[in-house]
């Protein structure tokens, strides 16, 4: 098998800018980690997000769950990615036509494409709607994840679903960035491309799950399995202290980073 890319070779082959972005981040804060940090409240996840910033290279967002939102918060959040130094991934699951999208990601209340520097999409619809989202964010330097698998127990996005994934990202280098993944070293060799990100939320240390079909690997697991960043929700923000599980969050994934080198 071919040897494992560092970090920093992915950053070097990367053809996105966002893409570059969050691999230097990540190397230059030893952190694979990003956080979803999915309280309700928008003041909540404003401190809590201020709190962990240090720890994380990436921040996990679903805008439509905050219980305030207007251009302030967009204002907010960006601040802190900045005083933080890491980029902020909204996590839209966008999955209709290309022209909807296209609104969907610039317009409407939450005008996602002016705050968010990564969002990602389903391939349901086919590829048109990598065009619509391209039309919006490329310009702007953003990336697109797709989802090629999902953590959910029962998920569809599997097999050929998942290999078709693989297609659309190869067709489009310059805006997509990588995937949602839980087992990536299955399927990735069909990508040309090593300079992709695997993105693998359903992380915590104790395995399991939630009731609802979340299912649970530890961080050394994924990694192992070829996840680059490891997406952190409740283990983080249910923990007591927020902080310290995201900084043991952040040297579980690290670790298991440089054990695979
Ligand atoms: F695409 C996916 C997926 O396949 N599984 C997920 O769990 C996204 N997620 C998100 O990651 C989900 O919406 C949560 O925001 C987060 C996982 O949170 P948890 O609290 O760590 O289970």
């Amino acid at each position: 098998a071919p040897k494992r890319l560092s970090y920093e070779e992915k950053a070097a082959l990367a053809k996105n800018e966002a893409l570059k972005r969050l691999y230097n981040t990540m190397v230059a804060k030893k952190s694979n980690l990003s956080v979803a940090m999915d309280v309700n409240s928008t003041e909540k996840m404003l401190a809590l997000v201020d709190e962990i910033g240090p720890h994380i290279c990436c921040l996990k967002t679903h805008v439509d769950v905050l219980d305030v939102w207007n251009d302030g918060v967009a204002k907010s959040l960006t601040d802190l990615a900045e005083k933080h130094n890491f980029l902020i991934f909204e996590d839209r699951k966008f999955a209709d036509i290309g022209n909807t999208v296209v609104s969907q990601y610039s317009g409407g209340v939450y005008k996602i494409s002016e705050w968010s520097d990564i969002v990602n999409a389903h391939i349901v619809p086919g590829p048109g709607i990598v065009d619509g989202l391209k039309q919006v964010g490329l310009g702007q330097n953003k990336g697109l994840l797709l989802l090629a698998e999902m953590s959910s127990a029962g998920t569809m996005a599997k097999g050929s679903y998942t290999e078709e994934t693989v297609r659309v990202a190869d067709e489009n280098p310059d805006f997509v960035i990588g995937f949602i993944s839980v087992n990536p070293n299955s399927w990735t060799k069909k990508s040309k491309d090593r300079s992709l990100v695997h993105m693998t939320p359903g992380i915590k240390l104790q395995k399991g799950g939630d009731g609802l079909g979340q299912q649970y690997n530890d961080p050394k697991s994924a990694i192992a399995r070829g996840s680059d960043v490891l997406i952190v929700g409740r283990g983080v923000y249910k923990a007591e202290d927020p902080k310290s599980s995201a900084a043991e969050y952040q040297k579980a994934g690290w670790e298991a980073y440089l054990s695979e080198l």
